[in-house]
């Protein structure tokens, strides 16, 4: 049995199963041509795992699904290093990954925002190897999803939200290798008058309530685009897996998980303002005490914590434990965690323990007396005096819940 774990054997048997895959597919579509692709699938309606939303394996012991998106369960972080390696990393499709062919990849970037004549639209052409050949950067980074956490609007704060109902497991750190968005857009001939620009997915158009979408897109501003967004075609030291954009996907520090798009087929450049369903209709908040349009469009996340522990874990009595968790934020680094394992009434500082600069891990040393059914607490401020609050603002698509969360554990 190979070990998945390993990160090494991981990207080894994955290509060997995407080689696979792929052989198959080029198969099916061949004899599809000849009329017998009909006949073929009708022979095999059982789907190999890899035809499915997500390529790479879900094991429960790593992930909770939903539909088309995967969590992270946080007790498959106990024990790591400041990287989430990619066999636990949360998945968030819209529809399912697409596989494609980084020999035949191209990224298009166009728009009234570079430069030529007015009104031309001028397309400028990388290849793969074009984006290798530039000069590398690396970034450690976490993609958190807008809605992690969204399930506690419903559980903590008896809400009624829409949308997947994530726990604290659709964020994920990794380190990113790639060449900066800026460099790209300066070989393309960025324009001194564009404003925003529009990167789009290579992966099926997206419908919801049986309108077709198109494609995911979702408009960036120029100047977040040129302070440190990378186009990264590695994570964690290995070329960028299928699920998590491969060939090349955007890296959009600290902000919402919506803006790094994943297999990046073209970039817009736009003298005037962009909009899509991505900063329109969705990834804003809505409700009570918004405007009707919704907010601002999102774009940093908010302060969050979590317990490396099942939920419902099950902690021995009368003996001390060490009990470690993550903290992190869209404003900075984390300062100081507390942690309460009596509801809130008293708190207690965490030790914080070396941590990557995208989130703070921290241990908390308890001895629970008594046996019986406990909530622990975390609550972490970071760099900028944000402390994470009781109760997240409601919005009906349950965003941004950065509220402490209310872990159960059962001491016996
Ligand atoms: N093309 C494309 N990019 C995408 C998405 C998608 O469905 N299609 N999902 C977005 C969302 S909502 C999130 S939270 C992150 C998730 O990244 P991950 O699946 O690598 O964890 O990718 C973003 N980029
Ligand atoms: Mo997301």
């Amino acid at each position: 049995m190979d070990d998945l774990t390993d990160e090494a054997t991981y990207q080894r048997v994955r290509a060997a199963q995407w080689h696979r895959h792929l052989s198959r597919r080029n198969l099916l579509r061949a004899s599809a041509g000849a009329g017998l692709g009909a006949a073929l699938l009708g022979s095999s309606p059982r789907r190999a795992a890899a035809d499915g939303p997500i390529v790479k394996p879900l094991p429960p012991e790593l992930f909770t699904v939903y539909g088309t998106n995967a969590e992270t369960r946080w007790e498959a972080m106990r024990g790591q290093g400041p990287l989430t390696p990619v066999d636990r990393f949360f998945v968030r499709n819209h529809t399912r990954t697409p596989l494609i062919d980084a020999r035949t990849w191209r990224l298009r970037v166009w728009g009234t925002g570079l430069r030529g004549s007015p009104g031309e639209e001028r397309p400028v052409e990388f290849t793969h190897d074009d984006l290798l050949r530039l000069p590398a950067e690396e970034l450690t980074a976490f993609i958190e999803c807008t809605g992690n956490g969204r399930g506690f609007y419903t559980t903590q704060q008896g809400q009624t939200v829409s949308g997947t109902p994530w726990r604290l497991g659709g964020v994920g750190v990794a380190r990113w290798r790639g060449v900066r968005l800026a460099t790209v857009l300066e070989h393309a001939g960025l324009s001194r008058r564009a404003v925003d620009l529009l990167p789009r997915g290579l992966d099926d158009e997206f419908v919801d309530k049986g309108a077709n979408l198109g494609r995911v897109r979702r408009p960036l501003p120029v100047d977040k685009a040129l302070k440190d967004v990378l186009l990264a075609y590695e994570m964690n030291g290995a070329p960028l897996p299928p699920d998590h954009g491969f060939p090349v996907r955007l890296v959009v520090p600290s902000w919402v998980g919506i803006a790094s798009i994943k297999w990046l087929g073209d970039i817009q450049v736009a003298d005037q303002p962009l909009f899509s369903p991505w900063n329109t209709q969705y990834y804003r908040l809505f409700g009570p005490g918004y405007p009707a349009e919704g907010s601002a469009p999102l774009t940093r996340q908010v302060v969050k914590s979590a317990f490396e522990l099942p939920w419902n874990a099950r902690l021995a009595a009368g003996r001390t434990q060490v009990l470690h968790g993550r903290s992190w934020s869209g404003n900075g680094r984390i300062r100081h965690v507390d942690v309460s394992a009596d509801g809130g009434a008293t708190w207690h500082r965490a030790r914080g323990r070396s941590g990557s600069r995208a989130w703070l891990q921290w241990d908390f040393r308890w001895r629970p007396e008594h046996p019986g059914a406990y909530e622990l607490l975390a609550r972490a401020t970071d760099e900028t005096g944000v402390t994470q609050p009781d109760q997240a603002p409601y919005n009906t698509l349950g965003y941004l819940f950065g509220a402490v969360v209310r872990h159960p554990v059962t001491v016996a």
